[in-house]
């Protein structure tokens, strides 16, 4: 048996925050010995919002680069951009034709990023999960990586694969979400209440990637917290203090109940520079990896292209099959 087949992909949309290294890349850095792993950048879903195209050409590379840095290696891993492959649009062309709007219709995404861009609410932004699907099935993916929020659209995912093969024999494998718990769902540091997102409005609600020291201890200590000034996970009741516990676990691998022993009888303040101090040194060698891969365009050049050809040969297969089945000549 060969190895198990994962891919997963972030969007081009703005800097990457903590959430999405916790939630998303860190995860994928550890399974990349143990699976056949795709990692790409979303930059066609991307596109559901409106973009400045020199922006997201920028930032498609530095979603690269990050990759990289955070430790995804290119030769053990197949990083591209979704673009890249023009399998994904078309696959997800068919895949829309067999997706109902009634299930497009219950997606919180959809919801979601729909009253956030109420000027702008596009064909796009609701047909988004058939794409996504798309991503998925193409290289018959056994599991996606991916945080809390995701979780619906893997199940519309897995339901157009079974209606799929259902209709036309075995064609695509039917993919399993991968959420880790400790990690599944960041909060924003201001709004605990709600996930820490790229799109935020308040800056001091999210941790970049690419912020500085001071930067990220300053926002640290501002987190909202509580009164009771003890450190317990509760996160109905506690919302703030749990959502820095779930940073600290996460990053130091520590469970709860080892965090609330070692924070015992001491108060928010300390607590929250022992959180910064750990998201700071963890955080530092990527961002000085990072800095220095974005100088280089030529090796990002090199490591996409090469990723796009690889990509294309498992995707042109699983896309041939799809149009031999339903008649596309
Ligand atoms: P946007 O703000 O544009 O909606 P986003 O920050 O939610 O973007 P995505 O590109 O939608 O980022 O997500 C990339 C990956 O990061 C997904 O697997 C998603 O589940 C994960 N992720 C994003 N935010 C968080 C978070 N706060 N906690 C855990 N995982 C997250
Ligand atoms: N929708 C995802 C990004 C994404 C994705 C994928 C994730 C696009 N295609 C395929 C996993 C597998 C998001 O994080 N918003």
């Amino acid at each position: 048996m060969g190895k198990k087949i994962i891919l997963s992909g972030i969007q081009s949309t703005g800097k990457l925050t903590l959430g999405n290294y916790l939630g998303a890349i860190n995860n994928w850095v550890h399974m990349q010995e143990e699976y056949d792993c795709y990692y790409m950048i979303a930059n066609l879903h991307t596109l559901t919002v409106r973009n400045d195209p020199e922006e997201l050409r920028n930032n498609t590379l530095k979603i690269l680069a990050t990759y990289i840095a955070a430790g995804l290696d290119p030769e053990k891993n197949t990083l591209f951009i979704q673009s890249q492959v023009k399998e994904h649009a078309e696959l997800g062309w068919i895949l829309d034709c067999y997706t109902y709007m009634g299930e497009l219709s219950r997606m919180t995404q959809f919801k979601d990023k729909a009253a956030k861009h109420a000027d702008n609410i596009n064909a796009g932004l609701f047909t988004y999960p058939a794409l996504m699907a798309a991503d998925i099935l193409l290289y018959q993916a056994d599991l996606v990586p991916v945080g809390e929020d995701q979780r619906q659209h893997l199940e519309i995912t897995r339901d157009l694969a079974e209606r799929f093969n259902k209709l036309y024999g075995k064609t695509f494998v039917v993919p399993e979400a991968y959420v880790r718990k400790e990690s599944a769902r960041i909060m924003g540091l201001q709004d605990p209440e709600s996930k820490m997102s790229k799109s935020a409005t308040n800056p001091n609600d999210v941790i970049f990637i690419e912020d500085e020291p001071e930067v990220i201890m300053k926002k640290f200590k501002k987190a909202v917290t509580d009164s009771e000034n003890r450190i317990k996970f509760d996160p109905e009741k506690k919302p703030g203090v749990s959502n820095l516990m779930q940073i600290y676990s996460a990053i130091t691998d520590k469970n709860m109940q080892e965090i609330e022993a070692e924070f015992e009888g001491k108060g928010y303040g300390d607590f929250k520079v022992a959180v910064a101090n750990s998201v700071i040194d963890n955080l530092k060698p990527v961002q000085e990896k990072y800095k220095e891969i974005l100088q280089n365009k030529d090796y990002l050049k090199e490591i996409y292209t090469k990723g796009a050809e690889s990509a294309r040969k498992l995707a042109s297969k699983t896309l041939e099959d799809v149009k031999n089945k339903i008649g596309i000549l």
